[in-house]
């Protein structure tokens, strides 16, 4: 008898040993951004054939996140998971009214999944921790065979800052609807809310203006390196702000000026900045009295520009065309952008004279307000005087970021030493500059926004954003090789507390996303800091 029982108790601890290696603990299952507290518990959730997702509360965020996590769940496991209002085992509920308090709440027992949160938001982002907590084949595009378990445990989560951004520059080299919408994809699974679209630049104009047409019809037909360009349809933009405002990302759309607006200029003649000489010997004429703010009798439209030198082009901030054309252009994208913030550019305007620079941001700032949105602006807008509210994106100079926390205005930070992700990870890097820093993924991970600049605090921070700079990236793997796994990173650094960051938790946590993305079949760069 004891012959047959022994290694029958073999099997039996061997099976029991297999099961548990599967599932590892919930603390252990690769969350990114790192929840603020997850408790362990010692069972399983196993998701099957007849599962389903159970509705709690009204409203159309709601039903799109339950739709999304059945969709999601579908491809790799085969289930097609009924959503509904009568019992389930995986139960998603608004809990309140709140769209501002993105917390939520994860509690995983062995018979059931349930995501509580006061915002849609909120629910949202429980769904991406429990589509992280899966064994990463749950990512996979087509069917897969295993057991689709869960550790059961509990987490408590809420974002450090709420404004949790990334910027794509689809200037420099044109994206099309398929990339953004897959950046904004990404973002969604890191809990970012804020895609800022850098819209125009010296290189292109990438939005449909119907008031002036020739931006697009001149202005958006070239690119860095002399390709072909593009720009999207009123009806693309507003398609775009749509598809992330379902994943809860507010699109922020940035007119960059007075400088980086050689596609404008090249468009129309009329607004380039110049002065009409008296007729005759004009030798003698004072230069304070000649006047910039009349139209040019012959003016001459800019050459299109696909080179990558920046500073050399500016709005005239002294004519009245200008505000005019400015004007028409709020106008028309804060008709398709429901988001409260109007980005106003203002970096490197080299060749616009001080005084004219600040005179033109506070009026372009009013604009903005009549139009009912919030300006922001890289950090230089600063040294005019901010409206209330304004924000500044620190980007260089910590001087401007002081000043802008003088006039009791908040910060957006984008340190380009720490957040530019078209920064090099190192001298090898295929693409991408490295004008402020070589960033490695460590170095991308180990900042704090709230101790970054010198006499800032947490309450002056309005948040964290990386931009996505172009001018070296012409596809879809070039953007995917910049942005992973960098973006990761940022998005930990805007979402945890950094009491809650750890670089080695974050060394284990980025290994086992890397899995993910490569079930997804995410390119990435295969940072020598991980053990991938
Ligand atoms: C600086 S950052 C710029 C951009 C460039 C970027 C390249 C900022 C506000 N201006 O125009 O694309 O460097 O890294």
């Amino acid at each position: 008898m004891k012959r047959f029982i022994t290694p029958l108790i073999g099997l039996v601890i061997l099976g029991f040993q297999a099961c548990q290696e599967k599932v590892s603990p919930l603390t252990e299952s690769g969350l990114i951004p790192v929840p603020v507290t997850i408790t362990n518990s010692n069972g399983v959730f196993e998701l099957v054939e007849n599962s389903s997702i159970q509705v709690i509360g009204e409203g159309s965020g709601l039903s799109f996140t339950a739709q999304y996590l059945a969709e999601k769940l579908q491809p790799s496991t085969g289930y097609s998971i009924p959503v509904g209002s009568e019992s389930g085992n995986i139960v998603l509920e608004l809990t309140g009214s709140s769209s501002s308090d993105e917390s939520y709440e994860l509690e995983i027992t062995d018979n059931q999944v349930k995501i509580s949160s006061p915002s849609e938001a909120g629910v949202f982002y429980g769904v991406q921790t429990l589509l992280q907590a899966f064994p990463a084949e749950i990512f996979s595009k087509t069917k897969v065979d295993t057991k689709w378990v869960l550790p059961t445990g509990t987490i408590s989560d809420k974002p450090e800052y709420g404004y949790r951004g990334s910027m794509l520059d689809v200037t420099r080299h044109f994206l099309s609807v398929e990339d953004v919408k897959h950046y904004i994809d990404e973002m969604a699974t890191l809990k970012l809310n804020y895609l800022h679209l850098h819209l125009t630049d010296d290189q292109g104009w990438r939005i449909e203006i119907k008031s002036w047409p020739k931006l697009t019809e001149i202005g958006a037909q070239t690119e860095v390196g002399g390709g072909e360009g593009g720009f999207y349809t009123q009806e693309e933009y507003k398609d775009i702000v749509k598809y992330a405002s379902d994943r809860f990302i507010t699109v922020v759309p940035e007119v960059d000026m007075p400088g980086h607006t050689n596609a404008a200029l090249a468009s129309y003649a009329e607004l380039n900045p110049g002065v009409n000489l008296p007729d005759g010997d004009y030798s003698t004429v004072n230069e304070q009295e000649l006047d910039y703010s009349m139209p040019l009798k012959n003016p001459q439209a800019a050459e299109l520009y696909t080179g990558t030198k920046v500073g050399f082009s500016t709005f005239s901030s002294k004519l009245e065309l200008t505000y005019q054309f400015i004007d028409d252009v709020v106008r028309e994208i804060t008709e398709m952008t429901p988001g409260p913030y109007f980005h106003i550019g203002g970096d490197e305007s080299h060749v616009t004279e001080k005084d004219d620079y600040v005179y033109f941001i506070e009026r372009v700032q009013g604009i903005v307000e009549k139009y009912g949105k919030t300006s922001i602006g890289w950090d230089e807008v600063a040294t005019s005087n901010l409206l209330p509210g304004n924000v500044a994106q620190f980007w260089a100079m910590a001087d401007n970021a002081q000043l802008a926390k003088e006039q009791g205005n908040q910060v957006l930070m984008s340190p380009s030493t720490k957040a530019y992700l078209d920064m090099q990870y190192d001298s090898l890097s295929r693409i991408g500059y490295n004008w402020a820093a070589y960033i490695e993924l460590d170095s991308a991970y180990l900042w704090d926004p709230a101790t970054f600049v010198e006499g800032l605090g947490k309450a002056d921070i309005f948040g964290v954003e990386a931009p996505l700079w172009t001018e070296t990236v012409t596809n879809r793997e070039d953007m995917e090789y910049l942005i992973f796994p960098r973006i990761a990173a940022i998005a930990e650094v805007a979402w945890a507390p950094a009491s809650s960051r750890d670089w080695v938790s974050f060394q284990k946590r980025i290994a086992l996303m890397g899995k993910k993305w490569d079930v997804r079949g995410i390119g990435y760069y295969k940072s020598p800091k991980v053990n991938w």
